[in-house]
């Protein structure tokens, strides 16, 4: 595969480099605060960025971990890290005299007390039945709602107050064992809320697989290496031996199940993908297909963690980026008792994952701990998200948010088979572009993506593209947006020529991949067949022997010479 020339993105004026990369690596020695959704450092500098939190929650964080026993925490940003004791101090908001300190739980508890307005004395209480709420209250709970202090004697008020205070300690103290008041960053809260982000994913991702290394150095862990799919070998990190370590164990998973078609054949499937675990460099223990979103093989693969997994030690996913770590763990996590409320974030834009993001194993009850706790040894270890690995060979890096939602598979992928005739192209919008130069008059193509195909003459073909880079939009989508964008969108170039013979009527003899993308089966029988595989700067494409090579048989009726994109 080519060799990408230039930076994914063009430069964002006024942009400020994040400092995910980085942290990456200094957060398995330094414990800076961290959101506990996507693992990034905290910090109050840069709104735009990972990690950022308005004063209002960075005061909050700050008394989270007092009340927890931790030392104040200090700007991972040395920028303003000076001001930042003063404006912990400041967060005299209760009322309470500080002298400079943060308030102490009591102190806490007792300026909930002194609020007068029932109202808002529940509020600050995490309270989520509010007093003069419609609903109606439990019969056992009445310190829930406001104490009566005018029809009640002076004994009885002091009661009142004594058990509002154990109920508000105790519901705190709930709250923070369910993980239910954490407080995450603006980009987590945004992609979470509104699916998007306010700048340019790109410039967050980690590209370097050397972002792991601090895992050669560590014992007592075992790797779920995870990877999708729906892009293999794309998604797969050759080389990770040499990053981590060749002797841990590894698990691999290869997510994203659900997308391939209803009824495949899981063993052949599993049998494919093992030559891809063959290449792999690590200590690979075990293989897994499973689908996170869909909890298919998910129990299964918690059994064999169970099974593998030694007492004391860690786990952690790692593997590509949007891959599906995230939702793996989540997917553990429901399966597990009361495990949701230490969900991490997942979403379809790569690079979701900042940082180490821990959760305690024994949030993991029934899943990966035994349904009476975790084992004395258990109690230190936590399964760890990692930042996965950006690949600059996909293809997927060249794209605008709105791009990705075009060409990321997120439903069963539907195989179209179409008959491709010698001097003939089929193009996956701008992303992908296979030409049949020379061979028999016609082959069978199956096309799975979530693109939408097109076939046309290799000369129209030829003059989408050279409209396209004109930045004028054609059938071609992606890429979507004004003429500046289509403009800015990479050419595309060859990626490989390729001449093989077809080796049965019945049977598919090659993938050819698009990295994220998708791939096209070529079937027919045939002594030769010569094509021409075009991509954006020529990165991202290979061929490969067929993942699913009795598919195209399933659309074979519909098949039309006449339909040039399927319906
Ligand atoms: N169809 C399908 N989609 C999945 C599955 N697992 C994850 N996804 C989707 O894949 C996308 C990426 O998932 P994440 O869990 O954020 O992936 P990640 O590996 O943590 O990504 P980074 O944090 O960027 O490294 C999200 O849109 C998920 O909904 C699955 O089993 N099936
Ligand atoms: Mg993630």
């Amino acid at each position: 595969m080519a060799a990408i020339p230039r930076p994914l993105c063009p430069p964002v004026a006024g942009h400020v480099p994040s400092p995910s990369w980085y942290g990456t690596a200094r957060l398995a020695k330094a414990k800076a605060p961290q959101c506990p959704t996507c693992g990034a450092v905290f910090q109050t500098e840069h709104p735009a960025a990972p990690g950022y939190l308005n004063e209002q929650k960075w005061r909050q964080v700050n008394q989270a971990n007092l009340a927890q026993g931790f030392p104040p925490i200090a700007s991972a940003h040395q920028g303003r890290s000076a001001e930042i004791p003063a404006l912990v101090a400041g967060g005299a908001h209760t009322g309470a005299a500080m002298d400079g300190k943060l308030l102490s739980d009591e102190a806490y508890l007792s300026a909930i007390r002194d609020i007068e307005d029932p109202i808002l004395r529940a509020v600050a209480a995490g309270e989520r039945d509010y007093p003069g709420d419609p609903q109606p209250t439990e019969p056992d709970n009445g310190a829930d709602g406001e104490p009566d202090g005018e029809s009640k004697s002076g004994d009885a008020a002091a009661t009142a107050a004594e058990s509002f205070d154990t109920l508000v300690a105790a519901r705190l103290r709930r709250r923070a064992e369910q993980g239910r008041d954490r407080i995450v960053c603006q980009r987590c809260h945004s992609l979470k809320n509104y699916n998007r982000l306010e700048r340019p994913w790109k410039e967050d991702v980690v590209s370097d697989p050397r972002a792991l290394r601090f895992l050669r150095y560590k014992t007592g862990f075992i790797v779920v290496m995870v990877c999708d799919l729906f892009d293999i070998p794309g998604s797969l990190i050759p080389r990770l031996g040499e990053v981590i370590g060749e002797r841990h164990p590894v698990i691999l998973v290869a997510n994203k199940a659900d997308l391939l078609p209803r009824d495949f054949h899981k063993a052949r499937v599993l049998a494919w993908f093992k030559r891809f675990a063959k290449s792999l460099d690590v200590n690979v223990r075990s293989i897994h297909l499973v689908s996170a979103l869909k909890n298919l093989g998910t129990r299964e693969l918690a059994a064999d963690i169970v099974a593998r997994r030694k007492a004391g030690q860690d786990v952690y996913m790692v593997g590509r980026a949007n891959v599906g770590k995230s939702e793996l763990i989540n997917a553990l996590l429901r399966i597990s008792i009361g495990g949701s409320a230490h969900r991490v974030l997942s979403s379809h834009i790569p690079g979701t994952t900042m940082g180490l993001a821990g959760i305690p194993l024994r949030r993991f009850v029934k899943a990966l701990v035994p349904a009476e706790g975790a084992p004395a040894q258990d109690r230190q270890a936590s399964l760890y998200d990692t930042p996965g690995i950006f690949s600059s060979k996909s293809i997927v890096g060249y794209l605008t948010n709105d791009e990705l939602d075009l060409a990321i598979c997120r439903k069963r992928a539907t195989p179209f088979t179409f008959l491709l005739g010698t001097g003939q192209s089929v193009l996956l919008g701008g992303l992908g572009r296979i030409d049949l130069v020379a061979g028999p008059a016609r082959v069978c193509v199956t096309v799975f993506s979530a693109v939408r195909p097109h076939f046309t003459r290799i000369e129209r073909a030829d003059e989408l593209v050279r409209r396209l880079q004109a930045g004028e939009q054609t059938v071609l989508r992606p890429p979507v947006g004004d003429s500046e964008r289509l403009r800015w969108f990479p050419k595309q170039e060859l990626a490989l020529e390729h001449e093989f013979a077809g080796l049965h009527r019945r049977h598919a003899t090659l993938d050819v991949v698009f990295a994220g993308v998708g791939w096209v089966a070529v079937t027919g029988e045939f002594p030769r067949a010569k094509i021409r595989v075009f991509s954006p700067f020529g990165a991202g494409v290979c061929v490969r022997p067929p993942m699913l090579p009795f598919e195209y048989q399933r659309l074979s009726g519909h098949m039309s010479t006449q339909r040039k994109t399927p319906r």
